[in-house]
């Protein structure tokens, strides 16, 4: 899954696709170096973030969904709002990516029901703004796996078809760096829940703490590309379904190293299939 914020404060991305050409044409690049999903998201969920309101989100992602979507990428939506998921699969987007995994807007079921698409549910706590508060835990991986089983029971019962369903454990969404190395290392706890795990570590801030400079300076985002290979390749390799990269072309080589080891070739399927 190829990342496309299109938004003015992405932590890794934000300002560089807010013009619409510009957008389409890094959308379809993505698509050509291999991602079998386009993510498009129009508000920034980087920790202390300022929420938008819900035109502005949709005036953003729509033109460019409608645009990629003519032009054959598969696309999903990245956003917490009924009202611009609904409009974004109206325009050709094809999965729902949701950071709040149905918490933060109580129609996001209903629309997710009505349209049959998949859904990513997403570990999280509480909008950006007051995130960093809310990362205590005692224990991050059982406390994550069994917050989204909840969110997976409530989305059954809403109607959704839990074959339509896939989690994620949410790195840096209320999680120190500590906690984000506790799930890579046991993302198999959360597979064995069952259903496909999405894994989107990419250019993350604990990566640039990891490499931090012998002055205790983190590593800024355009240095983090190996580091975020590493965390892809480990993800795929321990059965992650997928993961979500701003550099496609360079997560599909370290892949083809991985598979070239013997390892399964993993049958993706676009709209929320498993292996
Ligand atoms: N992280 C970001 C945005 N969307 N979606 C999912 N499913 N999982 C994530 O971890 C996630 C996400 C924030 O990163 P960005 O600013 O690079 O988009």
């Amino acid at each position: 899954m190829g990342v496309l914020n299109v938004t003015p404060d992405s932590f890794s991305d934000g300002g560089r696709y807010t013009d619409l050409a510009a957008a389409v044409e890094h959308g379809i690049a993505m698509h050509r170096d291999g991602a079998d999903l386009v993510d498009v998201g129009g508000e920034s969920t980087r920790p202390g973030a300022e929420r938008v309101d819900a035109a502005t989100e949709t005036g953003r992602v729509v033109p460019v969904i409608r645009e990629l979507a003519r032009a054959g990428v598969p696309l999903s939506i990245d956003t917490t709002r009924a009202s611009v998921a609904g409009a974004a699969l109206e325009a050709g987007a094809v999965l729902v990516n949701d950071v709040s995994g149905g918490l933060a807007d109580p129609e996001m079921a209903g629309i997710v029901r009505a349209a049959g698409c998949p859904w990513i549910l997403m570990h999280w706590r509480g909008h950006s703004r007051h995130m960093t508060e809310l990362a205590r835990y005692a224990d991050v991986v059982a406390e994550v796996r069994a917050e989204l089983t909840e969110r997976v029971a409530a989305a059954v019962e809403a109607g959704v078809d839990p074959g339509r369903l896939i989690i994620d454990p949410g790195i840096g969404f209320a999680k120190n760096a500590e906690h984000n190395w506790a799930l890579s290392a046991h993302l198999d706890e959360l597979i064995a829940l069952g259903y496909p795990v999405l894994f989107a570590a990419s250019r993350k801030s604990y990566l640039g703490r990891l490499l931090a400079g012998p002055d205790g300076a983190p590593r800024p985002v355009d240095g983090r590309e190996a580091a975020t290979l590493a965390t892809s390749v480990l993800a795929v390799a321990a059965g992650a379904w997928g993961v979500r990269v701003h550099d496609v072309r360079a997560t599909v080589d370290a892949l083809a190293v991985w598979r070239a080891t013997g390892s399964p070739r993993l049958e993706v399927k676009p709209c929320g299939g498993t292996r």
